[in-house]
């Protein structure tokens, strides 16, 4: 197939109404508390098996010589760092993006019992090391380790071992113990905390830093054998359950030394370990001190991606100089602290210059990438969407919160490319002395990245073999193709801030054309647009995923009830990037940053997108679940919970009799779904083969196994 320059320059259009994120101007997009539907947990009547990885013998002589992420045969070691997701959530994407994306790792939030309350960083003060937090419980936590496993995703937890709670507060943790200054029951008490009882004020004072407390934080006595006795058996706690891999947080607040000691009581020693030390010029403690417990984060790459691409990228070849060596550096455009406070790097709100830092990010041949995935937020401290003190899952059908980073048709191309290019060099550099580059992978593959204000039309000399390859950068489907000739050359049109990706593991041919996925949460999103601005008219004008721009001023949306107009986009699961107008010249297009739409609804009204159907009657305050009697026990019982909150006792309550052949009984729901199973009371259960029913609606009948939605009664 020709490269088709018509739909290259629509995609430079696409990118146009971005261009204003550049410079960072772009409005904060807001994160909406829209609803997600708490996924059914497990009956809860046995707790699944937990043990995946047998830990290995022999420690006391295994080394603790760092070892880079290893890597995945066929897979490399790219990890996504999945922040603030549920465990359940964690092994739904696994399955559903991480695995067939080719992701090896995907680095999880911490995972212990931490101090309550709705900001996202209450995972980062420990008042245990149980597993039971706002993400899940242990049972969840284990079961993702298996999930993402089968999937071939290895999981890295983010450990916070520095330190406990803060000394500002007391009360009761996520897992039910008490914990307050000095007193952590059972686990720490005085004389396992450090004797600085002070904040950190100075970052140029070793002693310092890693002896008092960062941000108020109780500072563990990590130089005591007992300390390191019960962190390391936490760590173990975590290997056993078949964690491959540790973020170790604010390692620079440990001394080396200690983590060291740390990890040589380890079952297995030799586990990957990723330290976060920010180097900061200046500093006495630098990332390069801890390569002898594993590798460390080089946030300035971060920060110099930023700046390049803040300006011109025609340098950014030099972008390690001075840095961490390549195999000991874990790389990424930003993580959760860089997003939030100032630290120079790049964010989701950059717009298209973020999507082509991690194409960077990815196609490059420095240190060891992780994507960041979060969510949307406007306050530095808003937690991720919660309902009874746990986190709702995420899902990327609700693109109003979740970034969904990972799974960015670009993105998720660059993972595919990375993994076919392995460790071939950079070859075939190519600039234009200002913002835009291309070079190749050996004979792998080949990446062009133009940073410009405007397209890049280019013939390029490549060292891949003849042949017609699927740019991954523009569709998962080979929808635009490159052609090589005979002397490794091509010439393609690239637009204003676009990239383009080729490599011998995606020819024609090679990908599948069909872009249906069949696990795809929504194959179309109906997109609601408020009138609130009083326009006569209102149109959509957008794209979807990579494709084509609709024609200026778009398409027409039509009333859908009072106070929304709408439309109905099929999508095949991709987001769709959109601005409204009323087609006369008046345009919202966020602040010049675009929406971006997906999952089945989409509604945008004064700047915020949220993910809850307007025309949508009101939620029932109560649903009447029916349960057919032909199992013929002598009485039937629900045991359920509403959203994610707290079980029924067991075996649950009564249901009525209703009508001939049915019982029933009314829950109060709230609009929220309920999760049940049913039962004789004497032992016999139907509980949907262990997946439970989830019911919604007002009404809603379940019979042999099937989930109909009304009443049968009526
Ligand atoms: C919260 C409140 C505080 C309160 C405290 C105790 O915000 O006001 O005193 O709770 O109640 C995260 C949040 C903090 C939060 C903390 C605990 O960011 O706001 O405190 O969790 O809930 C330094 C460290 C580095 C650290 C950054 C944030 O060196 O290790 O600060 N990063 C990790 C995590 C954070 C986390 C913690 C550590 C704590 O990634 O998310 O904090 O577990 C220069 C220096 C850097 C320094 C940086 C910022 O660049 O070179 O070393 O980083 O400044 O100060």
């Amino acid at each position: 197939m020709k490269r088709s320059l018509q739909s290259r320059r629509s995609r430079a259009t696409a990118l146009l109404a971005s261009a204003a994120v550049l410079a960072g101007l772009a409005a904060a997009p807001t994160a909406t508390a829209a609803a997600t539907a708490a996924a059914p947990a497990a009956l809860g009547v046995t707790a699944p098996a937990a043990a995946t990885v047998v830990p290995t013998a022999g420690a006391a002589s295994a080394s603790i010589a760092p070892t880079a992420a290893p890597v995945v045969p066929g897979r490399g070691n790219t990890a996504a760092n999945l922040f603030q997701w549920t465990w359940n959530a964690v092994a739904a994407e696994c399955t559903r993006t991480l695995g067939p994306n080719g992701y090896a790792y995907v680095q999880v939030s911490p995972p212990q019992e931490h101090v309550p309350g709705g900001a996202w960083w209450t995972s980062y003060q420990p008042v245990s090391y149980r597993l039971e937090s706002k993400l899940g419980t242990r049972a969840e936590f284990a079961a993702m380790v298996d999930t993402c496993g089968d999937a071939g995703v290895k999981i890295i937890a983010d450990t916070v071992i520095n330190h406990m709670a803060g000394a500002d507060s007391s009360g009761t943790g996520s897992g039910g113990s008490s914990y307050g200054v000095d007193s952590f029951p059972g686990l720490y008490g005085r004389n396992d905390f450090n004797d600085c009882r002070t904040d950190i004020t100075n970052y140029g004072d070793r002693w310092q830093v890693q002896n008092c407390r960062l941000v108020s934080l109780q500072d563990l006595r990590t130089g005591s054998d007992y300390v390191r006795t019960k962190i390391a058996d936490y760590m173990n706690d975590l290997i056993g359950l078949g964690v491959a891999g540790f973020r170790i947080d604010a390692a620079k607040h440990i001394p080396a030394s200690d983590l060291e000691a740390i990890k040589a009581r380890l079952s297995d020693p030799s586990v990957f370990w990723v330290h976060e030390v920010i180097g900061s010029a200046g500093e006495p403690i630098q990332p390069s001190e801890y390569l002898g417990s594993g590798d460390s984060h080089e946030f300035q790459y971060a920060r110099n991606l930023a700046g390049y691409f803040d300006g011109n990228i025609a340098g950014i070849r030099g972008i390690s100089n001075g840095l961490l060596g390549s195999d000991r550096a874990g790389v990424f455009v930003d993580n959760h602290d860089t997003e939030r406070d100032t630290h120079g790097t790049m964010s989701y709100k950059w717009g298209a210059k973020y999507v082509l830092g991690n194409v960077f990010l990815l196609g490059y041949d420095y240190g060891w990438p992780t994507v960041y995935s979060g969510y949307k937020f406007t306050d530095r401290d808003a937690g991720a969407p919660m309902s009874g003190g746990r986190v709702q899952d995420a899902s990327c059908a609700n693109g109003a919160v979740w970034t969904c980073t990972h799974d960015w048709t670009e993105i998720a191309g660059m993972v595919g490319f990375r993994n076919t290019v392995g460790s071939a060099p950079v070859t075939r550099w190519w600039d234009n002395g200002a913002n835009a580059i291309a070079f190749g992978r050996g004979d792998r593959g080949y990446v062009v990245v133009n940073n410009q204000a405007s397209g890049l039309n280019q013939t390029f000399q490549t060292s891949l073999p003849a042949g017609t390859y699927c740019d991954v950068v523009a569709s998962r489907t080979c929808a635009e193709t490159i052609t090589v000739d005979d002397s490794g050359r091509f010439s393609a049109q690239i637009p204003q801030y676009g990239a383009l990706a080729i490599h011998v593991g995606a020819r024609a041919g090679d990908v599948p054309t069909d872009p249906t996925d069949p696990t795809d949460p929504a194959e179309a999103t109906t997109v609601f647009y408020s009138t609130s601005q009083g326009w006569s008219a209102h149109r959509m004008h957008y794209r979807v995923g990579s494709g084509a721009w609709t024609t200026a001023p778009g398409e027409v949306l039509a009333p859908a009830c009072a106070g929304w107009v709408s439309r109905t986009v099929p999508t095949d699961g991709a987001v769709i990037t959109a601005a409204f107008t009323n087609g006369s010249g008046t345009w919202d297009n966020n602040g010049s940053a675009d929406y971006r739409l997906s999952g089945a609804v989409a509604a945008v009204k004064d700047g915020r997108v949220t993910a809850a159907n307007p025309c949508a009657q009101a939620p029932s305050d109560t649903t009447t679940v029916y349960y057919a009697t032909d199992r013929g026990w002598s009485t039937y019982r629900v045991h359920y919970r509403v959203g994610s909150g707290a079980w029924t006792a067991l075996p649950g309550e009564a249901l009525a009799p209703a009508c001939a052949g049915w019982v029933s009984r009314t829950v109060a729901s709230a609009g929220q779904p309920v999760t049940a199973a049913f039962t004789s009371g004497s032992g016999q259960w139907d509980n949907n083969g262990s997946a439970d029913y989830r019911l919604t609606g007002a009404h809603v009948a379940v019979r042999g196994g099937q989930v109909t939605p009304g009443s049968p009664c009526a």
